[in-house]
């Protein structure tokens, strides 16, 4: 059974997204190129229409999957297996570091090897019940399409629109937004444009896994010690957040009320003014205490859920008392 209708345009999936020439010039790299999101410069993002039988659409971000963080990998395989969505949005940053799709193709003794064996097959098995779509994140942007046909997922582009419930909602894994970061909009139009990935995905494999390691070391001791926002994880990375004027151009632009997003790990609501508003996932850590974990729910009538991936695996009430039939 077909359960959903994906309209992704293939030539914008992977499209860089404020890539253009001048980001390959080292001439004008080193300027902090921040994109100023001027309306008329937004590319079109894919679009994903509901299909009339889905009640329960889910979101998650930045689980990070890494063998250090076998309790997050546990409860990722067991919300696949066991989770009640008719359609599961991955906001990004679902594996801790990605670094050529050939990376499925390593000895089974390979560091890493069998937490993404066990999460292919999960997600082979999700997807054969329903869609589940894929972000690319700061983490995982060279998820590509080898990644997409051994696992099932939809690559969406980022942003991307969401029709379900009557609205329009705005998806976007939140990095390119984060505008406050400046050296980090440098580097992300650097390692977005396809010139320099063809150039890193050329290296061999062993080499560009130490770089991919090194850029996370760096980027993690850049890390502020005192981030002291309330609603924060203790261990949250500082990525400062997501501008809200141009969260607030884009949702208008793209005629949504709500922009879903993750990467910044400081899940809540925020209020932008004039009926658009901005919900924020949480990331997944099993090694905090207690350990982090959430799924966001969108029911049929637009209304929002936050879950533990428990909650949103167990049977509803209508489900475990059937009402018996006349
Ligand atoms: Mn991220």
């Amino acid at each position: 059974m077909k359960r959903g209708v994906c309209q992704c345009k293939a030539a914008l999936r992977c499209a860089p997204f404020f890539a253009s020439p001048d980001t390959l010039n080292p001439a004008t790299m080193n300027q902090a190129t921040v994109p100023t999101a001027h309306p008329q410069a937004l590319p079109e993002p894919d679009l994903v229409c509901s299909a009339p039988g889905w009640e329960r659409v889910e979101f998650i971000s930045d689980l990070h999957l890494r063998p250090e963080d076998p309790a997050t990998v546990s409860a990722w395989l067991r919300y696949l297996e066991h989770g009640r969505f008719d359609a599961l949005f991955i906001l990004g940053d679902l594996f801790e570091l990605w670094f050529g799709d050939d990376m499925l193709q390593r000895p089974p003794e390979a560091p890493g090897s069998e937490l993404l064996q066990r999460s292919i097959q999960a997600l082979q098995s999700a997807s054969a019940r329903a869609p589940v779509y894929l972000m690319h994140g700061n983490r995982d942007f060279l998820l590509g399409s080898a990644f997409a046909q051994h696992s099932g997922v939809r690559l969406i582009s980022d942003p991307c629109v969401l029709e379900f419930a009557g609205q329009r909602w705005l998806l976007s894994h939140g990095d390119a937004w984060c505008l406050e970061d400046r050296s980090y909009q440098t580097f992300r139009q650097m390692v977005r444009a396809p010139a320099w990935q063809q150039g890193f995905l050329a290296r061999p494999l062993p080499e560009r896994e130490a770089l991919a390691r090194m850029a996370r070391h760096a980027s993690e001791s850049q890390r502020s010690a005192g981030n002291t926002a309330a609603t924060s994880a203790p261990d949250a990375p500082d990525y400062g957040d997501v501008d809200a004027a141009t969260a607030c151009q884009w949702l208008r632009a793209t005629g949504c009320q709500t922009l879903i997003h993750g990467h910044t790990h400081r899940p809540g609501q925020h209020d932008l003014g004039a009926g658009l508003q901005r919900l924020v996932l949480s990331d997944w850590c099993g090694l905090s205490q207690p350990p982090r974990r959430e799924v966001l729910r969108l029911d049929r009538q637009g209304q929002v859920h936050r879950l533990s991936p428990e909650q949103a695996a167990a049977p509803t009430p209508a489900a475990q008392a059937p009402v018996p039939a006349a």
